[in-house]
């Protein structure tokens, strides 16, 4: 008999209501909810992952027993065992390392996929007296954005574009790629005849319906967002009431903007200065506005600095917490949060001192954490979670170096760092290096090909949701688990929670996790809104939290001044530049005019791909057949100026490296400047090194760089939207 379950996907940032069909625990399909509150566009009628559910659960190449390595590190040898032998031993081998090297010489690195039930993987850490050196796509992606907004205006709107928006600006984003919901809600806006700004040098869909586009030099968008709030306060567009009553260092902005006519930001980001100006004044006039900020600013040295001016802007023209502009809606009043659900056990300062990357980037670390959820404490009823991460380039380097202190044992949990993450080359050095290296995946991915033991987990079909964004998202959505994670002998996958829980258990910490499972702990967290997670799927399933508007009325903004603070006193006492500022990022024609007589283009990379998730997705054949290669665009000029024709391979260099990608002609990118695909790898290429299943050959994380040194001093973020390269015609593509 078929039944119809209800579920939430997280394949990508859509978290699509789906209905999920299952006859006798078997998965038959799954497909849109129609009746779901929050809908996406396109709709995931249309979606292709979703169409391979089952193509994807049932997979021969699925991880679906826990693995230990039979031969040595990467020799593709691997043998099934069970849970218990699997769990014990890893316990075991993490007890070693504590044993031999201290309890600082345990790491993590987690991916994008993975974030909701976090905070009870690092409570295991902090009972372990691990000072959280975790490390994950989160130094580029969330983290940067989130703690920079919750510095300066005490909350993280996450994206909050409504039908009722007047003006989005798309901030090196693509929504209409990488945020189905979002670009449901500018859709609507856009119909109702909101504007659009697009700042991004690719002229991306978006940018090509834009009522206005800056197409700027890569790496330059501090410039142009300071130019934008010279224009606006030259030309007196902000709104005074707003910036005299609530902003913070209004007298202090004005003398630094001064510094960034558009004249001047123009010839830095080569975007004409009327542009800018356009840009501002569109921006002034059409309130309220939101922005939407992506990766290509958060995945660039300088992103801290461009999100510092991005809430500038919205504060200068009181788009703050007003319904269609930036709504900082924060946590639901009542449900608990998943930090709320960590049993308190104190970070020890001392601890936490040691944690790599603190010393130096000290923003993110526990330094600015402390600071910055202290004022929000005093204003939100409850908190998002915010991690406290380590600097992931230091850490690799701490595997490898021993400095500041060894660190020996890797857990990685939804994450394929070794095509993921920049300096491919050192990345993989270290993780061959670690004495034990655990990988919670679905697949043997080339980073798993790297472990000492892969542990098959349970994908959203075969587990409770519950989703909240860590308390930042403005929806609840909940769904259950549609087909059994477990059954015997053909496939055993368990939920994170649950590989978490038995560790602790073997650390003799299982009074720290109460509940036996994932819905208990989902119970839990409901029970103050009266629910159990069952109730909740069958009742309510999807919930907005939203609609409360300029809260800071009655409890101020929750930063130290409890103001917008346009200049950051976080920042000041951290002893970084409170206003921002633009500097040259590390590898330019202008910061390495000689390097680019070899180098002479401009790489950017990692624009989404609609039906890929990152790494994911490349075995699934119904999927790869629509993008079977991977891409790199180059504009026609260029091409024919260096013999490479519409679909020829080429070489893409940098001093670190070269791999090799399709060319695909594109005239929405200026001359010099050329965008390659991010995630590749061939699953169908055999695992053992040294092909690693083709990590080598077009995963174009080999040509980027992570040196601390090219990091954002805030932040740590490595730039993964700048280098300078060179293109060249592949004579054949031949492969090993
Ligand atoms: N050059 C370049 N590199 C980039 C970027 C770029 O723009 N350019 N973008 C960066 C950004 S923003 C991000 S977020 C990172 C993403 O980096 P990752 O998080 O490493 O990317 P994914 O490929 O999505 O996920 C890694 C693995 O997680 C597994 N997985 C998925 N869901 C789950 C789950 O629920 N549990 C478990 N245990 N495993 C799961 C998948 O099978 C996959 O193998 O990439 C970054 N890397
Ligand atoms: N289908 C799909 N959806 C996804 C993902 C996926 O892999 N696949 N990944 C998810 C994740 S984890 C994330 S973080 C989001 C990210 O999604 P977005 O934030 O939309 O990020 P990207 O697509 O990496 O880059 C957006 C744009 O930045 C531009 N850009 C490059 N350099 C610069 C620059 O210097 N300045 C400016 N202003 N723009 C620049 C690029 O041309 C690109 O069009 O997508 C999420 N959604
Ligand atoms: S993969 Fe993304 S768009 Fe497709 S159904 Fe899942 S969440 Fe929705
Ligand atoms: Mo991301």
């Amino acid at each position: 008999m078929v039944e119809v379950k209800k579920s939430v996907c997280n394949w990508c940032k859509g978290e699509c209501g789906v209905l999920v069909h299952v006859n006798n625990g078997r998965l038959v399909k799954a497909t849109n909810d129609p009746d779901f509150p929050e809908q996406t566009w396109p709709r995931s009628t249309a979606c292709l992952r979703l169409k391979a559910a089952r193509e994807f659960f049932y997979h021969l190449d699925r991880v679906n027993f826990p693995l230990k390595r039979a031969g040595e590190k990467g020799e593709g040898k691997w043998r099934a065992i069970s849970w218990e032998q699997a769990l014990d031993e890893i316990a075991e081998g993490m007890k070693k390392v504590i044993r031999q090297y201290g309890p600082e010489a345990l790491s993590f690195t987690l991916g994008t996929a993975y974030k909701q039930e976090n905070p009870l993987m690092t409570r295991l850490f902090t009972l372990l007296n691990n000072p959280l050196n975790f490390a994950s796509a989160t130094n580029v992606c969330f983290w940067p954005r989130s703690m920079v907004a919750n510095a300066i205006v005490g909350m993280f709107p996450h994206f909050s574009v409504r039908p009722s928006t007047k003006c989005i600006v798309s901030l090196g984003a693509e929504p209409l790629v990488s945020r189905p919901t979002t670009a449901e809600q500018m859709r609507q806006a856009i119909k109702n005849g909101a504007k659009h700004i697009v700042i991004d040098p690719r002229r991306t869909y978006s940018a090509s319906k834009a009522d206005v586009w800056l197409q700027l030099r890569p790496g330059t968008d501090a410039a142009v967002l300071m130019g934008m709030v010279n224009v606006i306060i030259e030309e007196g567009l902000y709104d005074r009431e707003f910036v005299e009553r609530w902003c913070h260092g209004f007298e202090e902005l004005k003398q630094r903007a001064r510094e960034y006519p558009p004249e001047k930001a123009a010839a830095i980001s080569d975007v004409p200065a009327e542009t800018i100006q356009e840009a501002a004044r569109v921006y002034a006039a059409n309130r309220p506005g939101a922005m939407i900020e992506g990766m290509g600013i958060e995945e660039l040295t300088s992103n801290a600095e461009v999100l510092h001016a991005r809430w500038i802007l919205a504060a200068l023209v009181g788009n703050l917490d007003v319904e269609g502009g930036e709504e900082l809606t924060g946590p639901h009043p009542t449900m608990l949060t998943m930090k709320e659900l960590e049993p308190r056990v104190d970070f020890k300062p001392e601890v936490l001192a040691k944690q790599i990357g603190a010393d130096r980037f000290k923003f993110l670390a526990i330094h600015g954490q402390r600071m910055i959820s202290s004022n929000m404490g005093r204003v939100w009823p409850r908190l998002p979670w915010q991690g406290i991460i380590a600097h992931g380039p230091s850490m690799w380097r701490a595997v490898l170096t021993g400095n500041p202190y060894p660190v020996r044992a890797t857990i990685t949990i939804g994450n394929n760092p070794l095509v993921t993450l920049p300096n491919t080359k050192l990345v993989y050095k270290a993780l061959k290096s670690l004495d034990l290296f655990v990988v919670i995946d679905y697949w043997r991915t080339p980073s798993a090909e790297l472990a000492d033991y892969i542990l098959p987990s349970a994908c959203w079909l075969e587990r409770p949701m519950l989703w909240d964004f860590q308390g930042y998202d403005r929806w609840i959505k909940a769904g259950e688990a549609a087909v059994p994670s477990s059954v015997p002998g053909l496939y055993e996958h368990k939920n994170e929670y649950e590989i978490w829980r038995e560790l602790a258990i073997r650390f003799g910490y299982g009074d720290y996790y109460p509940w036996k499972t994932l819905e208990e702990l989902f119970d839990a967290r409901l029970k103050p809104i009266g629910y159990t997670h069952r109730n909740y799927v069958d009742k309510v399933r999807c919930e907005w939290k939203g609609g409360h508007y300029k809260k800071y009325e009655k409890t101020g903004f929750a930063t130290p001044t409890g103001k917008a603070e346009l200049y950051s006193t976080i920042m000041d006492k951290l002893d970084y530049d409170p206003l921002p500022h633009y500097q040259e990022s590390a590898e330019t024609k202008v910061s390495q005019p000689e390097l680019a007589k070899e180098y002479p283009y401009v790489l950017i990379t990692g624009g989404r791909i609609r039906q890929y998730y990152h790494s994911d997705f490349r075995q699934i054949d119904s999927v790869r057949k629509v993008h079977p290669d991977p891409l790199v665009q180059i504009n026609p000029q260029t091409a024919a100026k260096l013999g490479i024709a519409d679909g020829d391979w080429v070489w893409i260099e940098t001093k670190r490296g070269r791999v090799r990608q399709k060319a695909e002609l594109f005239d929405g990118l200026k001359p010099d400047v050329v965008h390659a695909e991010h995630g590749w790898w061939y699953p169908e290429l055999p695992g053992e090194e040294p092909w690693l299943h083709g990590v080598w050959e077009s995963n174009i994380n080999v040509c980027l760089d992570d040196d601390p040194e090219v990091c954002n001093s805030l932040t740590g973020a490595y730039p993964l939207k700048t280098a300078l390269c060179r293109i060249y015609r592949a004579k054949s593509y031949a492969r090993p």
